[in-house]
């Protein structure tokens, strides 16, 4: 806790420090830092594609936002699950909205029955690592830190603990709006709708529990590029609503970690964009690019019924890789602006591409393997069960995760080291003459699949080579 307010007290240091040598800045009709703030409230927060009240003529205030994190499973299409890590239980995360001049008391919670630390960078706040160095947040542990929002405009917020690539790629981005002194103007519908891509062991459509893969991430090789999560976040029962007449805002953003977004709703202009979710606003826009890490805000107003398409103009994405989400309008004809037949029914401009992909049986159980089959298999194991914590070439977190790479407790405790796989291990041991005393969790995996991600350890980083046979872990497991 003592941390914590030290920290804090650096963190409005930095505040007024910057303050002090920004007021000259030619731009700035008023300094934001300056906005007097009045009582307090709890923020609202909604789950996409919904977004809070807006904040209207509200004066700034001390807003608290208290944010659970949750690793969870959920569907990425028809079959096919998937450990989404995430702000509030939803990808994208929970919606922040603020206005300029708010004081953000943010709580960062990591829920209990987590595996991984998390921490979060929000990119509208002014301060080191947009509050990742104050926000680093172990299983069963809670953070706090402030910051007062200087700048309006629609900001992404991500995790952004090593392996950071793996944390966005898992699903952990939101969107924060800083709201401009006295609010954007109404409009009758807004919605959140945030862009992700995905990198999965087994191509698109290929069932069951998809592990993320670190290789195709680092190559760029998306196997779903998405709205809001998943590929039927935005379609058919899940599409957006709206009446004949009525004005839209799309808060929209681009988590990444990889792609830029060509984003793009078929049957429609956008009447205004706020480009890259800042001030610029620019009119009558057909696609507007969102980077990774960026947002836009589109607006436009809905005159004929019928469904809108939601995609990444990248268009393979769209068809192949699930980047469409609809908008549903409901209401009267307008022939004058639009006499052809509207179809009765849900546009699917390519058909039923997306849902006829060939479903792939998973891989059958392989008895009796040879060591070398064993430890090839081992290294996808230990790809999606320990990387993460352990690090790519077993090196470990200094103080946090101890490395399996010449590790002297790996090697001189056989016994020892599947009993950690199999139950979980805590309290003080010590790795290479340095100490640890932290929980690794219990991981479920078969006899094979222990065997097989121990002799990738034990055959990999200078270990000792032992090999070791599902019977052996078996052994320990009647224990
Ligand atoms: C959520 C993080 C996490 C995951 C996932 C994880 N471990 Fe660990 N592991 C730890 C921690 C933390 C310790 C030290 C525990 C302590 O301090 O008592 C540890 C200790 C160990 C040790 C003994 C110490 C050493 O460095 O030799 C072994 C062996 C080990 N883990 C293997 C694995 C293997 C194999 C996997 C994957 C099947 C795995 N771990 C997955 C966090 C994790
Ligand atoms: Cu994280």
């Amino acid at each position: 806790m003592k941390g914590n307010i030290k920290i804090l007290s650096m963190l409005l240091g930095v505040t007024l420090a910057f303050s002090s040598c920004n007021n000259s800045t030619e731009n700035k009709a008023t300094d934001t830092s300056k906005i007097p703030v009045k009582g307090e409230s709890v923020a609202e927060l909604t789950s996409p594609p919904h977004v809070p009240k807006p904040v209207g003529k509200r004066e700034a205030t001390k807003l608290k936002v208290s944010l659970e994190i949750l690793e969870l499973e959920g569907e990425m299409v028809d079959g096919v699950k998937y450990t989404y890590w995430t702000f509030g239980g939803s990808v994208p995360g929970q919606f922040i909205r603020t206005r300029v001049g708010d004081e953000v008391e943010f709580l960062l919670k990591n829920h209990p029955d987590n595996k991984l630390p998390h921490n979060i960078d929000l990119h509208a706040v002014t301060g080191p690592g947009g509050g990742a160095e104050s926000s680093l947040v172990a299983p069963g542990h809670e953070v706090s830190f402030s910051f007062k929002c200087l700048n309006p405009g629609l900001y992404v917020y991500h995790c952004a603990t090593a392996p950071v690539g793996m944390h966005v790629a898992n699903g952990m981005y939101g969107l924060i709006l800083v709201e401009p002194e006295g609010g954007l103007p109404p409009v009758d519908r807004e919605y959140y709708v945030m862009q992700g891509d995905f990198y999965t062991e087994g191509g698109y459509g290929e069932q069951g529990l998809q592990a993320f893969d670190m290789n195709k991430a680092i190559k760029e090789e998306a196997d779903y590029v998405v709205f809001n999560g998943n590929v039927n976040a935005l379609v058919n029962e899940n599409a957006l609503q709206a009446k004949v007449g009525e004005t839209i805002r799309l808060f929209v953003g681009n988590g990444g970690p990889n792609l830029v977004s060509s984003f793009h709703v078929i049957g429609e202009i956008f009447d205004k964009v706020h480009v890259e979710g800042g001030d610029l606003i620019n009119k009558n826009i057909q696609t507007t690019l969102i980077p990774a890490g960026g947002s836009a805000i589109v607006e436009f107003k809905v005159d004929v019924p019928g469904t809108l398409v939601l995609v990444d103009h990248s268009i393979f994405r769209a068809f192949n890789k699930g980047a469409l989400g609809m908008m549903k309008v409901e209401g009267e004809e307008n022939h004058q602006i639009y006499s052809g037949k509207i179809m009765e029914g849900i546009y699917l401009p390519e058909g039923g591409t997306i849902q006829q992909m060939p479903k792939k049986k998973k891989e059958e159980v392989v008895v009796n393997k040879t060591s070398e089959q064993s430890i090839n298999d081992g290294k996808a194991i230990f790809a999606r069960t320990c990387l993460a914590c352990h690090q790519s070439e077993g090196q470990g977190i200094k103080a946090v995760f101890p490395p399996l790479a010449k590790s002297d407790y790996l090697n001189n405790n056989k016994d020892k080291s599947i009993d950690a796989v199999l139950f979980g291990l805590k309290g003080e041991i010590t790795v290479n003459g340095e100490k640890y005393n932290s929980v690794m969790p219990s991981q479920t995996l078969s006899d094979q699949e222990v065997a097989d991600v121990l002799n990738y350890v034990y055959n990999n980083w200078g270990n000792d080579k032992t090999v070791l046979t599902p019977a052996d872990i078996k052994k320990r497991r009647a224990k």
